[in-house]
């Protein structure tokens, strides 16, 4: 069996995290290098690498994501005025663990294009 990744730690309290929102499907925690006043991470308890991972069973736990965490999550921390919801994938996106996550940022302008 290959190792769990660190959020898969994180999901079963192996390791600690500031954790803001759970439910059944979905885990939310503060990231442990903030990019902004808001960086929380927002990730599903299901194990998918990444974006590339998605299958067609997959489309109601994005949409409990996008229609239920985000939601709660801009009303807790008040970021009504904006925000940036990214998802880095594979290599070249910049992505360095291989559960999916959305990174919730916000508290100050984003500044585009992204580095
Ligand atoms: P990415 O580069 O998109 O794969 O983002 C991974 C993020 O995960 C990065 O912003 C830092 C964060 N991170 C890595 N390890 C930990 C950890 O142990 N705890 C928390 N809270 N965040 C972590």
């Amino acid at each position: 069996m290959s190792e769990k990744t660190i959020f898969k730690k994180i999901i079963d309290r192996e390791i600690p995290s500031d954790i803001v929102y759970e439910d059944e499907i979905s885990l939310a925690f503060k990231d442990v290098n903030p990019q902004a006043p808001v960086h929380i991470l927002i990730i599903p308890k299901k194990e998918i690498e990444s974006t590339n991972h998605l299958k067609d069973d997959d489309t109601a736990l994005l949409g409990h994501i996008y229609t239920v965490v985000l939601p709660h999550l801009v009303e807790k921390f008040k970021l009504s005025d904006g925000y940036r919801l990214v998802t880095n994938c594979g290599n070249n996106g910049g992505q360095t663990v291989y559960h999916l996550h959305f990174h919730l940022l916000g508290g100050r302008f984003m500044s585009w294009p992204p580095g």
